[in-house]
């Protein structure tokens, strides 16, 4: 294959079409012109999708109990465990752990194996981490699962709003719309305790106090009642339950005052955005985690939503309640209803007739079954016995994470499929099975909008990875079932995907997509991207949702909730007075399984670090870049601070993506507390109580090295990929005896030799090593009694030298590049390696004043974009 092929990023919901090129080195990436959702544009992660995509890491043999087995046998042994179980436990005792990130095919076959012929609804999905408040508000407010907005709509919007969401960082490509919107006029209201890239690029900044939206929009509900913002015809004809949802507002939120007081930021802000959205009817208002994470997530949504249906500010062009999926398939999930709590195709466990007819199944759930943090209690208290996780990684990204390890260590069966030989939770697995990734997997994903996109291969799957369908479809045939699972491949899938959407029910939901069914192959293969719902006869998809005013309620009507704000479920106090936040990073996804892989992407934040505001540091005793004692009830961690003004005195924030395979000790799942929303089980992993000390270390310092290092018990130590070589940082609490004799058994360097250029000053604590192999750099070792050492990116670049010179053998001897200006610092500019330094110096010295001004002299912002808001922020 060199053809180039179209496909869909495997990252975030926007769900951008991706040309990917084979190449003979990889892969040549470009963002695909064509598709409606990003119109040719890329983000860093999509445009560094190349770097991800080679062998390393990758698992590729079947193994049981880490020997490399033959697919039938590992296939037999996951099927006899599960058997076993059910025989003598019964289907309750088994359960699978899924995930946003596989394709829809392979999560309907997921799901119509436990719910259909297995019998439980023992399948939940990290999407429960995630979406499942938006999940559970769409529900109650709409009748059903669905997300109205189109992202056409924020072009139209004269007022955007964005609560809880990061999304310059999160959704980078749809931000460049808000950003174009923006330029047209639209006012952009950031709603975010922390001042984040998104916050930077606001109109109205409301940083609030953690947790306290629901106040924020109950008093927005207020001010719209008192200040005839509210649509009685409307009300009247397509709602219902507006009188208590008013009541719960008025007990709540009151005047803008109590408002402010409560949430935390000044009246005149709240007022400005209370003005706003009371001005215009064009509002689109995008939540994300910060709404979803919480222990009363789901009254937060419902709060949202209450805003726009009393002003019918519901499926019309430009306005609308938009909740932005976060993975690749999150909405495809939902749709083949991979949740606990839904069975299958947008229907609740009341059509399970209906479905086990059409799916000629023995048995059928007919209850919810166990959702994510009760499934895996359920695993570390022995009522589930076998438990088959794919394509996640609970052991880092569920709360109270030391405890799913633990439970995982504990339970008879663990079968993991996944891409990547070495994770966290791969660790734990009896059965590991290799499945395809990205590239070699074929099927469709849908997206925030609810598009359908496809995922086409454009290289075989190596080693002897297999599709995750495949591999689920082989285990239910020797399960018994093998009629009801021999699919010949994914477009069959599909195709029953599409038919069961249309299954008459007592209720039709809007998940139609009956019209996509019957495809055969070859229209399979060339399916463009396509909205839903798209029923028998549709031409097109219709993208405009409940635009008639009519829900998917049985009486027709979307119900506004009485939402009641609540405190976070844990309470910060003397021992632990500040609130943990969780998120992430412009340039990571996730665990780091793939971006990890990438050089480019290692290179914008490359370390886990705990952000805290300056006065908290004081208080709390730290120092900018020095390590800390992270700890909760739930677990400790040393980690670095940064100081950080970004941050409300009083919280901190640190990113979820480090695992044990990067870090030391950085798995902040471990600190998290595993309080969920009564209503849709998803965790509040945007608050946990915490506390913040000290930990001294006798030295800091860090490694680069082409080579491997050798195993060595460090109390710090963070990996990350470089471009030649992979670079460590480090920190210790006691200082080696000997510098020289420790460097080189770190290294593994027992040729005496080798080229080797050292300096010391016991004195002062300082040590500097360089290792050189045919005049080439091979490793370098810095190490300082205090955080104070040199850049890394100057570095970074003598490794791009095929032989040193005089000056930067000196260099490397002096600990500072002979020339300061060879010192780049971090990157900021993942596209073009632009730093941070080399922008300063750009606008001091060239008087550059706009993005664009530097995006002309320097390059820097003018690819992905994903850089601009700090780009902008380096300006002002
Ligand atoms: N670069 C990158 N992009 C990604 C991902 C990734 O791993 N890396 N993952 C994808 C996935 S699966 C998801 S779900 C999305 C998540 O996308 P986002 O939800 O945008 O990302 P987060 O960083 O989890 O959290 C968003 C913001 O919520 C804020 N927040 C915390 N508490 C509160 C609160 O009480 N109220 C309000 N209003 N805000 C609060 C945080 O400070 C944070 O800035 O991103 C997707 N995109
Ligand atoms: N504290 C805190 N915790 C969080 C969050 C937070 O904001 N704060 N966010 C939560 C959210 S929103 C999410 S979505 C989760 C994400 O958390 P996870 O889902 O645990 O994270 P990933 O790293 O995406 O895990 C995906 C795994 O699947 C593998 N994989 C990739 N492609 C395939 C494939 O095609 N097939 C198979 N079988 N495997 C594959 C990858 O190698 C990786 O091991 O984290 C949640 N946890
Ligand atoms: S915004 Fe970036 S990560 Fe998300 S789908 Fe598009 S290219 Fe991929
Ligand atoms: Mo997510």
């Amino acid at each position: 294959m060199t053809e180039t092929v179209r496909t869909t990023c495997p990252y975030c919901g926007v769900g951008c079409g991706v040309l990917a090129r084979p190449t003979a080195e990889g892969v040549d990436i470009a963002g695909d012109p064509d598709h409606p959702a990003n119109h040719g544009r890329l983000c860093s992660k999509g445009s560094a999708l190349g770097e991800t995509v080679g062998l390393e890491g990758r698992l590729l043999n079947p193994q049981i109990r880490g020997r490399r087995v033959a697919w039938f046998k590992a296939l037999d042994e996951v099927a006899a465990g599960f058997h076993q179980a059910i025989q003598d436990y019964g289907p309750d005792s088994v359960a699978f752990y899924v995930s946003g990130q596989l394709l829809t095919e392979d999560y309907y076959v997921a799901n119509k194996l436990m719910k259909g012929f297995i019998g439980s609804a023992n399948i939940d999905t990290n999407s429960r981490l995630c979406m499942s408040s938006a999940v559970a508000g769409h529900v109650r407010a709409f009748g059903e699962d669905v997300v109205p907005g189109n992202y056409e709509d924020l072009h139209r919007a004269e007022l955007i709003v964005l609560v809880g969401s990061n999304m310059a960082w999160c959704h980078p490509i749809v931000f460049r719309r808000i950003r174009e919107a923006q330029a047209n006029g639209a006012r952009l209201v950031v709603i975010d305790p922390r001042r984040t890239a998104t916050a930077g690029e606001a109109d109205i900044h409301l940083p609030i106090e953690s947790g306290s939206d629901a106040v924020l929009f109950n008093g927005l509900l207020t001010f719209l009642e008192s200040n005839g913002g509210i649509d009685y015809e409307y009300l009247e004809a397509h709602t219902q339950g507006f009188g208590a949802a008013l009541k719960a507002a008025r007990d709540s939120a009151g005047s803008i005052p109590r408002v402010a007081g409560q949430c935390g930021v000044r009246e005149e802000d709240v007022a400005a955005f209370y003005r706003a959205f009371l001005r215009t009817d064009q509002v689109v208002t995008v939540f994300s985690q910060g709404i979803n994470q919480s222990s009363s997530g789901t009254d937060k949504v419902n709060a949202i939503i209450n805003c726009h249906l009393i002003g019918g500010r519901v499926g019309k062009p430009g306005s609308g309640p938009f909740s932005i999926t976060g993975q690749p398939n999150a909405m495809g999930g939902r749709e083949v209803g991979g949740l606990a709590s839904t069975l299958a195709a947008h229907s609740g466990f009341d059509a399970a007739d209906d479905v086990q007819r059409f799916w000629d199944s023995p048995v059928i759930a007919r209850e919810p079954g166990l959702k994510a943090v009760d499934l895996f209690d359920a695993v570390a208290d022995g009522r589930i016995r076998a438990i088959w996780i794919m394509a996640t990684n609970p052991v880092v990204s569920l709360p109270n994470a030391d405890r799913v390890r633990q439970a995982l260590k504990d339970c008879p069966l663990v079968v993991v499929s996944d891409v990547t030989r070495n994770t966290d939770t791969a660790t734990w697995a009896d059965i590991l099975l290799p499945a395809a990734a990205w590239g070699e997997k074929d099927g469709t994903v849908t997206n925030s909008e609810r598009r359908i996109s496809r995922q086409r291969p454009f290289r075989e799957p190596p080693g002897e990875a297999k599709p995750d369908w495949w591999i689920i479809a082989q285990v239910a045939d020797r399960l018994g079932f093998r009629q009801a699972f021999d699919y010949p491949g994914p477009a069959a899938i599909f195709d029953e995907h599409a038919r069961l959407s249309a299954l008459p029910r007592d209720r039709q939901p809007a998940f139609n997509i009956a019209g996509l069914a019957g495809l055969d192959r070859a229209a399979y293969d060339a399916l463009a991207p396509v909205q839903w719902p798209y029923p028998e006869g549709a031409l097109a998809g219709t993208d405009r949702l409940f635009a008639d005013g009519r829900f998917a309620t049985p009486d027709g009507r979307a119900a506004l909730v009485a939402a009641t704000p609540r405190r976070p479920a844990h309470e910060r106090d003397e021992h632990y007075p500040l609130a943990l936040n969780t998120g992430r990073v412009r340039d990571h996804w996730h665990t780091m399984t793939r971006t990890g892989l990438s050089p480019t992407l290692s290179a914008h934040i490359d370390e886990p670090i705990v952000a805290v505001h300056p006065r908290d540091c004081r208080r709390h005793g730290l120092t900018d870049g020095a390590m800390a004692r992270l700890s909760t009830r739930w677990g400790t961690l040393v980690v670095r601070v940064e100081a950080s003004t970004d941050q409300m005195p009083g919280s901190v924030f640190m990113p979820i993506h480090w695992s044990d395979q990067y870090a030391s000790s950085a798995r902040v799942g471990s600190l998290v507390n595993p309080a969920v929303c009564a209503v849709s089980g998803e965790p509040e992993l945007k608050h946990t109580p915490a506390n913040l000390e000290p930990a001294p270390m006798a030295w800091y310092g860090f490694l680069f090295t082409r080579g491997g290092v050798e195993a060595k018990p460090l109390d710090y130590w963070v990996r990350v990929t470089g471009q030649a070589f992979t670079r460590f940082e480090l920190a210790g609490r006691e200082r080696p005896a000997d510098w020289s004799s420790w460097t080189r058994s770190l290294l593994g360097a027992r040729d005496p030799d080798a080229d080797w250029l050292e300096y010391q000053d016991s004195r002062a604590g300082r040590y500097r090593a360089a290792w050189l192999v045919n005049e080439r750099m091979h490793a370098c070792f810095f190490a300082a009694p205090t955080t104070e050492l040199p850049a890394r990116r100057w570095l970074s670049a003598l490794f791009g030298r095929e032989a040193l010179n005089e000056a930067e053998r000196t260099s490397l001897l002096m600990g500072r590049p002979a020339d300061p200006a060879a010192d780049s610092g971090p990157v900021v500019c993942s596209c073009f390696g632009v730093g941070r330094n080399t922008i300063v110096e750009a606008v001091r010295e060239q008087g550059l004043a706009s993005v664009e001004a530097v995006g002309e002299c320097l390059q820097a912002g003018t690819n992905c974009g994903s850089c601009i808001p700090e780009i902008r922020g380096l300006l002002s």
